[in-house]
């Protein structure tokens, strides 16, 4: 039992910390070396008894009745309550079901989401052993919508995503070095505070300051002034979303022109500059990209960037590319260009310079990395080869056995029957959500394990009432911060939550796998397992290797942490030929005649302004920029404080220019209708002069809370603007999520203000 008394040690994505909790509320104190604390943390203060807590196993009524098959129902049926030893029985019997009916090629257990930041109760990880070990296998996805179209462009150009974002330039080398930094989609606060795993200090806003303080110039190219801290004292270029790609073009037309870009670092240790240079010169295709090419397609003054570019050369430079501006149409293309300014600069490998796909983007960025590895829970071998890019996601529900491409070849979507998640939250990641609930009402059954009823949730035939993160134990840990964090229980399960790993291990025993699950072990006995990959590295070092029991009485433990050495990009530099990059030519590729065979129209050879097909008309003249929110992680905790506080009467807040409002007779704190030709939400305005004034501005993660419009579209009451989002492939190669942007018209809303019924549990609950 936990001593109410005590504030206990424990890790969020957002930050470690220490939590007390006393009834309903929680303390939380951020971690006390954290100069820049995350304000996030006070979601937890009121979770833990929250009405919207799933409390016990529930099983959608029509599926109960009719059993598993394609229903209209889902999303909008009432749900059962059931104990916990029959619903796993009938989930057992289904889940061999469908293997003995359709085979393992059946079940999707993409279960793409953050879940939370322990390392053994990491719900994904959790479901995909269980479903490899006890059941043989599943359809699985690749990447992610954070990088999608980075993830697959980026080994072709310099190496992998995670190599050219984590271990490259960090802070330390900024402060000390940098002299000029490009932020394409900015560099904001609100996103660096953020790390999956969790972090202890968040120095982003203290390393701008004080590299800002050296002289150091920051130029943030975004629609929103608010994309980077004031302590950056940076210039803000507010450049048309989706046209970065031209203007990094100009940059480097304008370099070539003047003969100022780096010949010799090019001819060493770059490839296929001369087919690119065909191309920005206009010897290709009879344009040159030139500044006053590029100024009417991106809104930037021909002169500005000019003088921008006549500035760079000679100047130690870092270009750094938002995760933002890949999660859009051709978002391989500005994640390719950045590499290329970089190089045309002669910039790549250099301490503080060169390019930093992501720097700014999570607080894993910019760090150095520990010294000693930290376990992960192992997920098993999976049997069924077939995957899908994950933002394919509702395409494979709707077009079982179609073709698609992906990274060079063509593959089939599988005939998807059962679908398994935990951890994720696809009616807040996934886009274009009528569409999304269309193909989900496609399955046999969908199962989702949840700590409370989100839209997901809702749109499920078995909820599985699981525990947050502050209910159980487990190990903090990431690779890129140097506290390791004994996470304990500081409150008991609501109503009759279980952990995942509970509710996976008495599945397994029913499916006669309970052995190969578990590998005998209970909770306590993964962790110390999972902590003695570590003590292992420290006693490998000759460094002190606490035992399991002494970590988890210390309650946070210090790392080690290693050079800050630049990875693999500054080892190439020093030795382009002992330390190659992982490219078919060992060298950065400006064009790439692996991407070139593949002959796609969406992703050329080498990096090409292509514009984007979905952008404002008449009938929507906006853009709709749908960031990451300030107030929450996603979809998380939603309902709690912190992000609560950040409503206004009780919806999400959107952000618009005074002019854009002025033109619609909208006021500050008006109710407005954002809209398009997928779906509406509604939003509270919010005026500022900081942006373009052709864009709005709604971040995601409002809960999903639909009523149908008369024209058969959702009108989500609450504000989740993935209602209005295409759901598209960045390009054939990566097919990662666009997102990000999307066009709407604005207008006030006048009827009658609908409730916001997102944190109603949908049907009076049995415990
Ligand atoms: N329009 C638009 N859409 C976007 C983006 C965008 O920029 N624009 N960004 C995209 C990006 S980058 C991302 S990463 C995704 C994020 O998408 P998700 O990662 O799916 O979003 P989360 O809200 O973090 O979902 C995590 C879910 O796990 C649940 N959970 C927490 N702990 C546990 C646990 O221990 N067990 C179980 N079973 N469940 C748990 C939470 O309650 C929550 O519902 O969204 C993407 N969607
Ligand atoms: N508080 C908080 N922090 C988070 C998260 C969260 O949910 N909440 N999520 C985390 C995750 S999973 C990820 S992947 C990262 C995501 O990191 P990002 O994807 O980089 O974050 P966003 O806030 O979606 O986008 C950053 C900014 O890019 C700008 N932008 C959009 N389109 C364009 C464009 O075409 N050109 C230019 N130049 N700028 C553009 C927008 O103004 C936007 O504010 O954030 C992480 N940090
Ligand atoms: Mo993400």
């Amino acid at each position: 039992m936990t001593s109410s008394a005590a504030f206990l040690p424990h890790s969020s994505h957002w930050g470690v910390f220490t939590a007390r909790a006393e009834g309903e509320t929680v303390s939380v104190r951020p971690y006390p070396g954290d100069p820049d604390p995350n304000p996030i943390l006070d979601n937890f203060t009121n979770a833990l008894k929250h009405r919207a807590r799933v409390t016990t196993p529930m099983v959608r009524r029509g599926w109960l009745e009719r059993g598993p098959g394609p229903d209209a129902t889902r999303g909008s049926d009432d749900f059962v309550a059931m104990p916990w030893a029959e619903v796993l029985d009938r989930l057992a019997a289904e889940l061999q079901r469908v293997k003995d009916t359709y085979g393992n090629g059946a079940i999707f257990g993409g279960s793409y989401g953050w879940s939370s930041a322990g390392r053994f109760h990491h719900a994904q990880s959790q479901v995909h052993r269980f479903l490899n070990t006890a059941l043989g296998g599943y359809v699985r996805s690749v990447n992610s919508y954070s990088a999608g179209a980075s993830a697959v462009i980026l080994p072709h150009v310099l190496g992998s995503m995670e190599e050219v974002a984590r271990r490259n330039v960090t802070w330390e080398q900024i402060v000390e070095h940098s002299e000029v930094v490009l932020a394409f989609g900015g560099m904001a606060l609100k996103n660096s505070r953020v790390a999956s795993g969790g972090i202890s200090k968040h120095i982003e806003r203290s390393s701008m300051r004080d590299a800002a303080r050296r002289g150091c110039r920051f130029v943030s190219f975004s629609p929103l002034k608010s994309d980077m801290p004031d302590e950056a004292g940076f210039e803000w270029l507010p450049v048309r979303p989706t046209t970065d790609t031209a203007l990094m073009l100009a940059l480097v037309h304008s370099l070539v022109r003047d003969g100022l870009h780096d010949r010799a670092f090019i001819d060493q240790y770059c490839d296929g500059w001369a087919t690119f240079e065909d191309y920005l010169m206009g010897r290709a295709d009879g344009v040159a990209k030139s500044a006053e090419w590029a100024a009417p397609i991106c809104d930037i003054p021909a002169e500005q960037i000019e003088a921008l570019a006549k500035s760079l050369p000679g100047k130690r430079c870092l270009v750094v590319v938002a995760h933002s501006l890949q999660r859009a149409e051709h978002g391989e293309q500005p994640v390719w260009m950045g590499a290329v300014l970089a190089a045309a600069l002669g910039q790549l490998g250099l301490p503080g310079g060169g390019y930093n796909y992501a720097l700014g983007t999570l607080a894993h960025y910019g760090k150095r990395n520990n010294a000693v590895p930290a376990g992960a829970l192992p997920q098993g071998s999976n049997g069924v080869r077939e995957f899908i890019p994950v933002a394919r996601i509702t395409d494979m529900l709707l077009n079982p056995g179609q073709p698609f491409d992906y990274d060079g070849k063509q593959r089939n979507y599988p005939h998807i029957k059962l679908a398994y998640w935990a951890g994720g939250n696809p009616f807040h990641h996934h886009q274009d959500l009528a569409r999304l609930a269309e193909g989900f009402r496609t399955l046999d059954t969908f199962v989702v394990h949840e700590i409370a009823w989100t839209a997901t949730a809702r749109h499920a035939d078995i909820v599985l009432p699981c525990t947050m993160t502050l209910e159980r134990e487990d190990v903090g840990v990431t690779p890129t911060d140097p506290v390791m964090v004994a996470m304990h229980r500081i409150a008991e399960p609501h109503g009759l939550a279980r952990d995942d790993y509970d509710i996976f291990t008495d599945l397994a025993e029913r499916l006669g796998k309970r052995e190969a699950f578990t590998e005998g072990r209970d909770t306590r006995q993964w962790l110390a397992h999972l902590y003695e990959r570590t003590r292992q590295g420290l006693q490998d070092k000759g460094l002190e290797a606490p035992s399991f029991d002494e970590f988890w009485q210390r309650g946070n433990m210090d790392l080690p942490i290693g050079p800050d050495d630049g990875g693999l990009l500054r080892a190439f530099r020093q030795d382009p030929v002992a330390n190659p990059l992982p490219t078919p030519s060992g060298k950065a590729q400006i064009s790439s005649p692996t991407v070139a065979s593949f002959g796609y129209a969406d992703c050329p050879g080498h990096p090409a302004w292509l514009p984007a097909k979905e952008v404002p008309n008449n009938d929507y003249p906006l853009w709709l920029v749908a960031n990451q929110p300030a107030s929450r992680l996603h979809s998380q905790l939603d309902f709690g404080s912190h992000s609560q506080s950040t409503k206004r009467q009780q919806r999400e807040v959107c952000t618009l220019h005074p002019a854009a409002a002025a033109a619609r007779g909208i006021a500050e704190g008006d109710v407005v209708r954002l809209f398009n030709a997928r779906g509406a939400c509604l939003a509270s305005a919010a005026l500022s002069s900081d942006m373009r004034a052709d864009v709005v501005q709604l971040p995601t993660g409002a809960w999903y809370d639909p009523v149908i419009q008369e024209d058969g579209t959702p009108l989500c009451v609450h504000g989740n603007p993935n209602v209005l989002t295409q759901d598209v492939g960045t390009s054939s190669l990566a097919q990662g999520c666009s997102g990000q942007l999307g066009i709407v018209q604005i207008e006030k809303f006048t009827g009658a203000l609908p409730p916001v019924r997102a944190f109603e549990p949908p049907a009076a609950q049995t415990v």
